[in-house]
């Protein structure tokens, strides 16, 4: 029992090494000039968990990398969303 407890604790302290980071590419056609891509990256900014934002105008699109164990692709697309910008995920 104790050695169970013990490989418990063990996952407990390793699992943060495993939280996935993810990369997902939203889809935001209503980007229009140059003012929303600073509007959207700062949006996603504030999601907890972001690491990495690359808007770009151009392609209508924002790469986003972030932190699987800390929040969704939901919770991305619902950034955008509130921003202004309605987001879908790219496959
Ligand atoms: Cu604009």
């Amino acid at each position: 029992m104790k050695k169970l407890l013990a490989a418990i604790a063990l996952v407990g302290v390793v699992a943060p090494v495993w939280a996935a980071t993810r990369t997902v590419t939203l889809a935001i056609p209503s980007m229009h000039c140059a003012m929303c891509p600073v509007t959207v990256k700062e949006a996603l900014s504030k999601v907890p968990g972001v690491r990495k934002i690359e808007v770009s105008l151009a392609k209508k699109d924002a790469v986003v990398t972030f932190d699987d164990s800390k929040t969704t692709v939901g919770a991305l697309t619902a950034a955008t969303r509130n921003a202004g910008y309605p987001s879908t995920v790219e496959r």
